[in-house]
């Protein structure tokens, strides 16, 4: 087995946990307005720890205007009155921790909202003392200022039309690659960097145990020049692509570093610091994550989501070529298999629902929602549950636009219809296969008409499915994806070969079979996923006909002859070579086993 992540001796705590990520928004209801609130996750706690994960991550509840469902924020240092109170947070976190569960909270500070004191105060005037704190440029040479063409650079926003805006009061423009309401900081700016320094301590010092760190990667950005038109952002190509000047730039590792002397220096051992990472390659995961760099524990990589997007990204999705995601997945791991730590996931509240995306939400939908999470959950790496995800929750199937709520749905939408680039039909279909609505639909917690998530009227229309697909249905049924999903997390608590074993994919080749071992550390383990609703066999050299069944979403075992499994529709299956066990070297020490504090 490598020395991993994990030149540290015991290996980190995380290299054996399981984050559950709660967007607060959507997950539990407590006062009836309609909308989740932290007191509605105190109601929830149970089923966090029958579940069995170990962190919890609060999308974010800060003071918000909610333009981008708190995303924006406007002042670090509260909780929204949507969601509670400083209070209520603290019985949440410590309901949590009586429960061995940590709490890592969402950090936001490659921009804040328009509203934060810090933006009022930078706009107020072209002499404020935090002018230079955000992105302020002048209209383009010759040009009127707020005329269209007028930007200072061409680039396109993630949330469609140009990443400037032009203020009238001082007749210039600040820059915001998401919602006009969301104006990058600069980080050039020391006081800047010391300002975000100081609220981050701030949140340690009230007890919580790490940061998910939003967009982490462009922080650090080349201010200026034009971006290439041809690999437009936004689908009609009329604004230039940001990515080549805000993705990695220069200062990127060095403000990292600085912020882990600053902020995490001393307290590290029971912290878990993830980047959100979009663009990131596997280098750039070996650059974040090697422990000796001190700068993150872990990154979320965007390849495999992207590998189903047409030209139209999110919202031109097509079939995705298992070989391909396959591939990406396996090149993580190896990547990083001697130095970093991988984060795993198929879900989270930016990316459709995995069992309609990747699975098949109607007939096999216990079926293929258990093979993706056994697939996902025996890869070698910190697994990542979203809200509903051990629920099979499935993506909303809106089919009005009405329906959505979602800035980025919306505003695309309206640069659909104010351009005519597609009807209304190809509109409905865009959306419906690639909003994130998909993942903020109500959690379904039972089967009365809001699903038990309000009393009220939820913020969006909660899935008309939760009549059958809902929690108190899953916890009844122990072939569940609710239950497979706690034997998943307990398997990884157990096994040290789930934990830090080699990866070795199997059967790179094969159209419709996810296959890998992993090996080292322990007796090796076979694992195998049907990505279809046909039968398929494959081939996995070194499985015996006798080998450990230790765990299967299909009732019985699957069939194994000379080496060749084969397996029913969206069946899954992790088998331990069974040789080991009758040599007697089951190879799993107590030195091995732990890993945690
Ligand atoms: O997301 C950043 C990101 O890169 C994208 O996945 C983004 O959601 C967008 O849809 C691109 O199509 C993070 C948050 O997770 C997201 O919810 C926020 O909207 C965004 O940053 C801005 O804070």
């Amino acid at each position: 087995m490598p020395s991993a992540q994990s030149r540290d001796d015991p290996p980190a705590w995380w290299t054996s946990a399981v984050v559950y990520q709660i967007y607060p928004r959507s997950f539990q209801d407590s006062d009836g307005d309609g909308i989740g609130d932290l007191r509605g996750v105190l109601q929830r706690i149970d089923h966090l720890a029958e579940l069995g994960v170990d962190v919890v991550w609060f999308s974010p509840i800060y003071r918000s205007p909610q333009d981008d469902n708190g995303y924006d924020i406007s002042d670090y240092r509260e909780i929204d009155p949507l969601f509670g109170t400083l209070e209520d947070l603290d019985e949440v976190v410590a309901a949590l921790h009586a429960r061995g569960i940590r709490v890592v909270m969402d950090l936001v500070v490659n921009h804040t909202s328009d509203e934060h004191p810090w933006f009022l105060e930078s706009r107020s005037s072209k002499d404020s003392d935090k002018r230079d704190w955000y992105w302020w440029r002048p209209a383009r040479e010759g040009m009127e200022p707020g005329t269209r063409g007028a930007e200072p650079t061409n680039w396109g926003s993630y949330f469609s039309g140009p990443a400037w805006e032009f203020d009238e009061a001082t007749g210039e423009y600040y820059l915001h690659l998401f919602s006009r309401k969301q104006p990058d900081l600069n980080w050039e700016n020391p006081q800047v960097r010391a300002a975000v320094y100081d609220m981050m301590r701030w949140w340690l010092d009230r007890g919580i145990d790490g940061f998910r760190m939003d967009v982490i990667n462009l922080i650090s950005k080349s201010v200026g020049p034009d971006g290439r038109l041809s690999d437009a952002v936004v689908i009609d190509g009329r604004y230039g692509d940001n990515r080549e000047h805000t993705v990695n730039g220069p200062r990127l590792h060095e403000f990292l570093q600085e912020m882990h002397r600053e902020v995490f220096e001393g307290r590290r051992d029971t912290l878990l610091l993830v980047g959100e990472t979009p663009g990131a390659t596997v280098e750039d995961g070996r650059l974040f994550t090697d422990p000796s760099r001190r700068e993150l524990d872990m990154i979320f990589t965007f390849e495999h989501v992207h590998l189903d997007h047409g030209p139209g990204g999110r919202f031109d999705l097509r079939p995705l070529d298992l070989r391909e995601l396959k591939a990406t997945m396996a090149r993580w791991q190896t990547g990083l298999a001697d130095v970093g730590w991988n984060s795993l996931y198929w879900e989270n509240h930016d990316q459709p629902r995995s069992v309609s995306r990747f699975g098949a939400d109607g007939a096999y939908r216990r079926e293929s929602a258990t093979m993706l999470a056994t697939v996902l959950h025996l890869h070698r790496g910190t697994p990542y549950v979203y809200q509903g995800e051990e629920l099979g929750m499935t993506n909303a199937h809106f089919r009005r636009l009405s329906d959505y709520r979602d800035i980025e749905s919306l505003r695309f939408a309206a640069e659909a219809r104010a351009h005519g680039t597609m009807t209304d039909a190809q509109l409905v279909d865009a959306l419906a296969g690639g909003s994130r609505d998909n993942a903020r639909t109500p959690v379904q917690w039972d089967a009365s008409a809001s699903a038990g998530f309000t009393s009220g009227e939820p913020w969006i229309a909660v899935n008309p499915n939760h009549v059958t697909v809902n929690a108190e249905a899953e916890r009844a049924d122990e072939a569940s994806v609710f239950h497979h999903h706690r034997r998943l997390i307990a398997l990884r608590h157990d096994d040290p070969v789930v934990q830090r074993g080699d990866f070795t994919l199997v059967a790179a080749d094969h159209p419709h079979v996810y296959a890998f071992t992993r090996s080292g550390g322990g007796p090796t383990l076979f694992v195998a996923g049907n990505f279809s609703s046909q039968p398929q066999t494959v081939e996995l050299a070194g499985v015996d006909a006798d080998a450990e069944l230790v765990i299967a979403n299909h009732p019985g075992r699957p069939s194994i002859t000379g080496g060749v499994l084969a397996l029913r529709p969206w069946e899954a299956v992790v088998l331990r070579d069974a040789r080991a066990a009758r040599t007697g070297d089951h190879g799993r020490t107590d030195a091995a086993a732990s890993g945690r504090e």
